[in-house]
């Protein structure tokens, strides 16, 4: 790991930068294969299928019966389902009531929020089939109350789900799911096939083609929820801390993928020291070992002077998680602008939002929290707003609006005032 004291603030730039990424031949990719879903539809979803996946399909959507036939442990089915109820009233506490103001007598407006109707939510499989994700989106889809919602995960070599993603897929209502992953399952959400729906937006974590893939959906006028990339966390730890948490905790994040990066900022050397120690222990252990000792590689410890340097430093880069352990608390709370969620003291783990306290566990990585919300009930809902004026309302506002579009040169604006103002002479 890389340890550094004191960094000057001229280095911070190159000291907080992410791993990054090669994505312009991607993009070629992206674009062909979306062109022949346009023109195809299934039969080139069938293709990339055989292609990526090693598997042929008659039917690329997963039916009743295979749904029905999802085997998992009954402990597991039951901390999914704890999972699944905090996730539910967490998310269901985010409603707003609908906002209505007369602006002016007789000038009414109000904003009120409606589902986005046809959501895709796409869940990656690879070495570690995160079916946690989908109590993330359906649970708040459901509950904003999306009418279409589709699910599309790739498919393992033998052409099979894995079992907990489609228990929890059934357990939060989500029955429409295909076996489609990858460029190929973006392109089809994004133009629709005779098999698989056309959809609005799109969610979900994936790989670097399917990062790009949601990219290229926009231009095809699907919203996505994020610009996703791989998972960070970033500690802020003082004395207060129990080295051997915090290293868990790094180590947890480090296991999702070797450009996962973590990084632990502190006031405390002796605290650097044992995290330090304390992270070679426990990778040692971890069955993901070869993954995370790649991501820690690219990690870092760093030591700061003051506690103002270390939330300024914390503010730039901006993480997607952020764990705090100081006795000062309240400063780093009061004080912290950007980041995508926080953990706070030395009994919560980041593993308790990416599973089970309520939050959500997609956020903005990449330093997007600078900009971006994670997924709440609000991603899957649009404002509408609405005005109503009265007789006295147009009287009221209808010069000013007169003028403004006079000035403007726009006579026809101007019109639609003029004559109902006459109409009420
Ligand atoms: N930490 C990941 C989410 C996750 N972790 C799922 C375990 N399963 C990104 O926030
Ligand atoms: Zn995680």
């Amino acid at each position: 790991m890389k340890k550094i004291k004191f960094p000057k603030k001229e280095t911070w730039q190159s000291l907080l930068q992410r791993p990054t990424k090669q994505v312009a031949d991607i993009e070629q990719t992206v674009l062909e294969i979306f062109n022949e879903i346009k023109l195809k539809g299934d039969l080139a979803v069938n293709k990339y299928t055989k292609l990526f996946d090693g598997v042929e399909f008659e039917n690329l959507k997963v039916v009743e019966k295979d749904l029905n036939k999802a085997k998992i442990s009954e402990e597991l089915k039951q901390a999914i389902q704890l999972a699944k109820g905090n996730i539910e009233r967490f998310h269901d506490a985010q409603r707003t009531s609908k906002v209505a103001i007369e602006t002016m007598k007789g000038v009414v407006c109000w904003q009120e929020k409606r589902p986005i109707q046809k959501v895709g939510l796409y869940i990656p499989g690879g070495t570690a089939p995160l079916f946690s994700t989908i109590l993330m989106l359906a649970i708040p889809a459901k509950l904003a109350g999306c009418k279409e919602i589709i699910l599309c995960t790739p498919p393992d070599k033998n052409g099979n789900i894995n079992p907990a993603i489609l228990y929890t897929a059934k357990l939060c209502g989500v029955t429409k799911i295909f076996k489609i992953g990858g460029i190929q399952a973006i392109g089809a959400m994004t133009f629709g096939t005779k098999t698989i729906p056309q959809v609005s937006k799109i969610f979900g974590p994936g790989n670097q083609f399917v990062t790009v893939a949601k990219q290229i959906a926009t231009k095809y006028g699907v919203a996505i929820d994020m610009p996703a990339g791989p998972s960070e966390l970033l500690v802020y730890a003082d004395d207060t801390a129990k080295a051997s948490f915090i290293a868990s905790d790094l180590l947890s994040q480090a296991e999702h993928g070797i450009d996962s990066q973590v990084i632990l900022v502190t006031t405390s050397e002796k605290m650097m020291i044992s995290v330090e120690a304390e992270i070679l222990k426990q990778l040692e252990k971890l069955p993901r070992k070869e993954i995370a000792a790649k991501a820690i590689e690219n990690s870092k410890l760093i030591l700061v002077d003051t506690e103002d340097e270390a939330i300024e430093l914390i503010n730039e880069y901006a993480p997607e998680h952020y764990i705090l352990v100081s006795k000062n608390e309240d400063y780093f709370l009061d004080n912290i602008a950007n980041a995508g969620s926080v953990f706070i003291g030395n009994y919560t783990p980041e593993s308790a939002g990416d599973y089970a306290s309520g939050t959500n566990h997609t956020l903005p990585t990449n330093g997007f929290a600078k900009q971006y919300s994670g997924v709440n009930l609000d991603s899957f809902l649009k404002s509408i707003t609405f005005q109503k004026i009265s007789e006295k309302g147009i009287q009221n506002i209808g010069k000013s609006i007169e003028l403004m579009a006079e000035a403007e040169g726009l006579q026809a604006h101007k019109n639609a005032v003029t004559l109902r103002l006459k109409s009420l002479e």
